[in-house]
């Protein structure tokens, strides 16, 4: 009996982590940090998110407007391209759809940039619908400065070089512009259920 219940258990299991776990990664209990570059460091009063490009009017917040945007809190799977995945993640911030509210544009691909010269593109259908945030808290705690703080981009439906750490701003495209990893040989839209990895896959 014991046999057929522990054979019973590891079954679920297998079939829960692999419904779960993207093609070729592997689930980590840490929260590995990787940056291009050195870890920017930028004030509060200094801060500013925008909206700008193919916008009739470019949008900005100031940290003390970006605070007042109702937040939210989302528990979710992070897949990196290098492999490794980190299931149930708790994040706070404001969807992207909250910041596009009113905005009216012809644009079908946006490039996201940070302090620091980091940039990645998606397509606008990628950041909207309720697939993307700009996050300030992990774990209820404010976002450590390793992990993008103050504040960083959250697209957990594709490859995790897409949510950009020290997120400012988003601009608006009507063209598709390789961001940093999609220039030097990532895929350029990275969905991790179709392993799109790199330039050709
Ligand atoms: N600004 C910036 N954002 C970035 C990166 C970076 O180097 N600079 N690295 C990307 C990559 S490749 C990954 S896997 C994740 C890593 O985030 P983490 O360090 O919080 O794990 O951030 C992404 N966002
Ligand atoms: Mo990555």
């Amino acid at each position: 009996m014991a046999f057929i219940s522990r054979g019973f258990r590891g079954k679920r299991r297998d079939n829960v982590s692999s419904s779960r776990v993207p093609p070729g990664q592997h689930v980590v209990g840490d929260f590995p940090v990787l940056s291009a570059g050195p870890t920017p460091r930028v004030s509060l009063d200094q801060w500013t998110f925008s909206i700008d490009g193919e916008i009739d009017e470019p949008k900005r917040w100031t940290w003390k407007d970006f605070k007042e945007i109702p937040p939210e809190t989302l528990t979710t799977d992070i897949h990196c391209v290098t492999k490794w995945s980190k299931l149930d993640t708790a994040w706070t911030g404001v969807s992207v759809d909250t910041l596009l509210e009113g905005v009216d544009t012809a644009a079908e691909f946006a490039t996201v940039y940070s302090d620091g010269g980091y940039t990645t593109n998606l397509a606008l259908d990628d950041l909207s619908g309720h697939k993307a945030w700009v996050v300030y808290e992990y774990d209820g705690q404010p976002l450590h400065p390793e992990h993008g703080g103050p504040v960083r981009l959250l697209v957990p439906h594709l490859y995790f070089w897409k949510s950009a750490k020290w997120v400012r701003g988003i601009t608006l495209q009507n063209e598709e512009h390789p961001g940093f990893w999609e220039s030097n040989g990532y895929h350029i839209r990275g969905d991790p259920w179709q392993e799109q990895r790199y330039w050709g896959d």
